[in-house]
This record gives structure tokens, sequence and C-alpha cells, in this order.
């Protein structure tokens, strides 16, 4: 029997490295023979921080045969897991999100808690063993808690995040010229299309009987994007080739001047935004003076507001 652990499809750093992560504290703790794999791609940030702590990129894959067992990290989202996975092979989960489906995986062990980010859970799995993770594996579960928390600047940062990073200090001191390099490496999208930017930023959510997408960038420079001609167009045509999704936008997070701009080119797509998060729009575009991130801003608040009105 094989075992994988991974995240949802075209994971972030958080994702990435909680695999890895996984896979040794397993190993240690428990003689289990994890493979950290990856579907989709692995992004530029994630990129920097293996070559950086001299770790082997997982295995990028996009099938699984056979008798398997998986746990899942960073993610209990049955819609962002890859197509064919059978979620009765799930056997455990680490996330730290709101608005997931537990009751998707009956054979898992769940543990989700509304922590900045899944690898500062996995940091305190270690500190409950005794165990020092390997000094690479700190460094991605550091980089990964800064990432996550975008350098513990996001509303869902919370002491235990602090806590992790501060007791991995001894092991790796992540500096800020490096955290600087990892926001640029994450905000790149030089080269890209919109079309493609769009894509590769996009997750759809369930909140009661409505589909929702939304794209978040993170960006250094909020405008790269924003000054694209081409958006509100582009926009138009990702949520046409949706029709089963009832509201489409886009979030762009200022990881510097800590910033959401929100993009909305449907007029009802902005009010929804304006009931649930209650945001000011001119013309198509919102600006909020903080960062409000998909999973633990936009999404509670739609599922709230769904709650309350009933189906929309
Ligand atoms: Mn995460």
């Amino acid at each position: 029997m094989n075992r994988y652990v991974f995240a949802y499809v075209n994971p972030d750093t958080d994702g990435v490295c909680c695999a890895i992560a996984y896979a040794e504290l397993a190993a240690r703790t428990r003689d289990e023979c994890f493979l950290p794999v990856v579907w989709g791609r692995i992004n530029r940030e994630t990129q920097l921080v293996l070559s950086r702590f001299g770790v082997e990129r997982p295995s990028v894959i996009n099938a699984l045969d056979g008798d398997y067992r998986v746990a899942l990290v960073d993610t209990h989202h049955p819609q962002h897991l890859p197509d064919g996975l059978d979620f009765d092979r799930v056997v455990e989960i680490i996330d730290h999100h709101p608005a997931g489906h537990p009751e998707a995986f009956a054979h898992a062990d769940l543990q989700n808690e509304e922590v900045g980010a899944a690898a500062t859970l996995i940091v305190e799995r270690f500190r409950a063993a005794a165990l020092r993770p390997s000094p690479q594996v700190a460094g991605l579960l550091a980089a990964a808690i800064i990432s996550s928390t975008l350098n513990l600047k996001a509303p869902s940062t919370s002491y235990r995040d602090q806590r992790a990073l501060d007791w991995l200090r001894p092991v790796v001191e992540i500096s800020e010229p490096f955290v600087e390099e990892m926001f640029v490496a994450l905000s790149d999208t030089a080269g890209l299309t919109t079309a493609e930017v769009l894509a590769a930023n996009y997750k759809e959510f369930r909140t009661g009987r409505i589909t929702i997408g939304i794209v978040q960038v993170e960006a250094i420079d909020p405008t790269a994007i924003t000054r694209r001609a081409d958006l509100p167009e582009e926009l138009r045509r990702l949520a046409e080739a949706r029709p089963d999704t009832a509201h489409v936008f886009v979030s762009i997070i200022g990881m510097l001047a800590q910033t959401t701009t929100v993009i909305a080119v449907h007029a009802a797509t902005r009010e929804l935004l304006i009931r649930s998060s209650g945001m000011t729009f001119t013309g198509d575009v919102a600006l909020v003076p903080k960062i409000l991130l998909r999973k633990t801003d936009f999404v509670p608040a739609l599922v709230t507001l769904g709650e309350q009105e009933g189906p929309w």
C-alpha cells in the first residue's frame, strides 16, 4: 500500500512545505512512510523556498492507482482536490481554513484550527512529540508560516503562528531580505497573459446553494494587475465560461501596503460584496485598507450572509 501526503491542486508554499514536513514527522513518530507529492504546479515562491533550504521538489503527479492512503494538508475543501481522489482513503487532515467540508472525509482524523498557517499546526506536532525538525524542514516550515500569514500581517495570524516561528528560531532564521525575495517571487506575473494570471489564481467555493469563483492574487505592486487594460474583459470571459458559478471576482492583495483591491464587473456581484463585506465600490473597483484573504475573510462572510438572507 502506498501512502501520499499532499495539499490542494496548485498548492501554495504552505501546502507544499507542510506535505514535506508531514512526511518527516510521520517517519520519525510513527515509522510510516508518506510520499509528499504535488498536483498541478509549484509556484515561483515555493520553488525559491525549496532551493533556499536545499530540498528536492516533490514529484508532480496526476493519478493515483491501486491501494493507497492519503493525508491532506492545508485543505479540506473537496472542490479543490484532484478529480478521482477517493475521499474514503483519506486517513488524516491538517488544515486551518473555515468553511470546508469535514463530512466528505468519513475516515479521516481531522484537525482544523483557525491559525494563520497549516505549518503552525505541524510545528506544534513536532513540539508535542519533543522532536526538532531537520534544519531543512525547519526552514520550510518557517517560510510557510511567513508566506501564509504574509509575514504575520494577515488578519488570520494568531499568537500560535508567532510562537511556532519563535520555536524554530534556534534552528532557522528567515531574514527580511529573504522575505522580500519570497514576496517578489510570488507576485511575479511578468510574462503571463491576464487570462493566465486569472486562471492560475482562480478557486471556487460553495456557499449555501451557490458557487462563487474568486481570483486571489498577491502582489508587491497591485497596480501591476489593476492597470492591465484587458482585466475587465478577461474577468467577464472567465465568468461566462463558468455558467454554473453565480459570482466571479478578483481580489488583489497589496503585500507591502496591506491593502485589498477588489474588482467585480457585474453589478449583482458588487451588491453581494457590499452586503457581505461592507466595501465601497467606485466603478468596478473597491479598495479596502487591510488584507482580506479569500478563505478566511471573503468566504466566511458570504456564508454568514447566505445563512441570514437564505439562498440568493
Ligand atoms: Mn495555508
